[in-house]
């Protein structure tokens, strides 16, 4: 390799090349640690080997500021050879390693000033013993914490198996139980069913005469509105409804043409000229009873104008009424206030009016109306044995259904217990004792919750719905330790974004609590909590390592 050497560099080597770190008994270069000493020392012909690449060069080149062997070897102690590492051995605190780059940069980055050995840019204080003491310090309160933390966590995992153990008795008894409250409900629901036959058909035999009873009254009714439909159509009292008089309701316009022509009133009449009442009774009030308009009505839709007047011959003819038909009321409007008028007033056969006579037109209210109608639609009470048999039956499902929720009480008692033992509560079990617990934590803007094992949610400050963050998932902790994190999943959607999500970050604590909860990615949560549970016991290798004697 052709050696160039800058005036600059020349200066700097006789400064540089005559500092070796003597460590107990070990000389080695600026730079280089304890461990790697031996590769270091001159070899024969005072020579160095580039570590990896092979070459041989002067031992003098080595930490001379200058790059002689590729793979940087040469260096370890000044800021010649770039992306090589400088060790600082910071005595009274932590070894460690720094860019070589670093090196004589004007700035202190080892704590024993190591790195800035020119003082001509910089002279750095030493301050290992300082840092160290604190970082002993910290070291101590953390191993105690972890200490007082893993104490609890023992008592943690004997809660943690004994809940088990009583958790899964307590499957086995219930178990049985409801073996035992299976078979009750079964013979119960054998009895309901044996009784409640009898009340079927008792109350479907009631049921049916009532229907009976209903359907007569509705063919009685739709009867008479016939018969007065045909008395109110025949106009002339001929005792037959004709095509002319059919003609004057408007409503048989089947073409819609404004009239109602004789084929029209006749298609109506059963292609006849005219139709006794029986006749219209049975066939055609049938087909024109959802359009039929009783005369009053038809005059209120057309006017009165389209009404006919009533002819010379309606006067002369008698009026023909069937024996069996019902005097049909005056239409409401035709009522003048306080009654009706004298001459359609009954009257006594001895031909006074009596008071009880001024109520014959007293027209009922809608409401009164209504209620009639009501209590004529509702079904008379069961007989006496019907409402016997309904007893029996009703006691019949009350102990039926008494026997059923007690199943399904057991049931869902074995369902909760059989979700605690199904749940990894950790390799001991110690986060078992979370199970059923919650968590707050507040910051600036929500309030978040956690309950471990379950979801945990978040709850604007300002008032509003909680929004579901995410379901107890899974644990999410690395490779070779599972139980360091957790996953709440399958939360509320994020508005055009991912389903909420939270990654629960633990670490060792003497109190469960929710330390902080934030969101680096929309919609993605990140709490740490902390709990004895996490605590494992400081290991003596832990503390040694720790000490800050890394070299010694
Ligand atoms: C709500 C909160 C926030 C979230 C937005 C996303 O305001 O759940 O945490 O970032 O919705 O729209």
């Amino acid at each position: 390799m052709l050696r160039k050497m800058s005036a600059m560099s020349l200066s700097v080597l006789s400064v540089v090349v005559t500092i070796l770190v003597v460590e107990g008994a070990i000389e080695r270069p600026r730079g280089v640690p304890l461990a790697r000493a031996s590769l270091y020392q001159p070899r024969a012909g005072n020579t160095f080997k580039c570590l990896t690449t092979g070459t041989e060069i002067p031992f003098e080149y080595v930490n001379d500021d200058y790059c002689d062997c590729d793979d940087g070897t040469d260096e370890p102690g000044t800021a010649a050879c770039p992306n090589m590492k400088f060790f600082c051995q910071n005595r009274g605190h932590v070894a460690e390693d720094i860019l070589s780059s670093r090196v004589n940069d004007g700035i202190c980055d080892c704590c024993d000033g190591s790195d800035e050995y020119q003082q001509e840019k910089i002279q750095c204080t030493n301050t290992c013993d300082e840092l160290g003491r604190k970082r002993r310090e910290d070291l101590l309160r953390e191993k105690e914490l972890r200490e007082a933390g893993f104490n609890i966590r023992k008592q943690y995992v004997e809660e943690g198996l004994q809940n088990l153990q009583t958790n899964k008795a307590l499957v086995e008894d219930l178990e049985k139980s409801k073996e035992q409250l299976t078979t009750d409900r079964e013979v119960l629901e054998g009895r309901k069913m044996e009784v409640e036959s009898p009340e079927k058909e008792a109350k479907e035999t009631h049921e049916k005469a009532w229907e009976a009873v209903k359907a007569e009254r509705q063919a009685a009714g739709d009867k008479l509105k016939a018969a007065q439909a045909f008395e109110q159509l025949d106009r002339n009292r001929d005792t037959y409804v004709d095509t002319s008089e059919m003609m004057s309701h408007p409503e048989f316009d089947i073409d819609s043409d404004g009239t109602v022509s004789e084929e029209e009133a006749k298609e109506y009449l059963e292609d006849q000229e005219r139709s006794t009442e029986e006749e219209f009774v049975e066939k055609i009030w049938p087909n024109i009873k959802e359009i039929y308009k009783p005369p009053v009505e038809a005059s209120e839709t057309k006017g009165d104008e389209d009404v006919a007047p009533p002819t010379a011959t309606d006067a002369v003819k008698p009026p023909s009424i069937s024996s069996d038909r019902k005097q049909v009321p005056p239409p409401l409007e035709d009522i003048p206030e306080g009654g009706a008028p004298d001459d359609i007033e009954d009257e006594d056969e001895d031909g006074s009016e009596d008071e009880e006579d001024e109520d014959d037109y007293n027209i009922p209210t809608e409401e009164e109306k209504k209620t009639e109608e009501e209590e004529e639609e509702k079904m008379p009470d069961y007989d006496e044995e019907t409402k016997r048999l309904i007893e029996v039956a009703d006691e019949a499902r009350r102990l039926y259904d008494e026997a059923d929720k007690k199943v399904k009480d057991v049931e869902s008692q074995i369902s909760n217990a059989k979700k605690y033992l199904d749940k990894d509560f950790g390799p001991e079990n110690e986060y078992a004792f979370l199970y059923n617990k919650c968590f707050e934590y507040t910051e600036r803007e929500y309030t978040y919750k956690l309950c471990p094992f379950d979801k945990a949610s978040q709850r604007p400050k300002s008032g509003g719905s909680e929004t579901n963050l995410g379901l107890w998932g899974h644990w999410d902790g690395t490779s070779n330790d599972k139980y360091s994190a957790q996953k709440y999943e399958k939360g509320q959607n994020c508005w055009n974004g991912p389903d909420r999500s939270v990654k629960i970050l633990l670490q060792c604590g003497t109190d469960n609590q929710l330390l902080s909860a934030a969101e680096p990615s929309r919609c993605e949560y990140q709490f740490e909590f902390a709990t004895p549970a996490r605590c494992t016991h400081p290991t003596p290798e832990e503390y040694q390592m720790n000490s800050g004697h890394d070299e010694l």
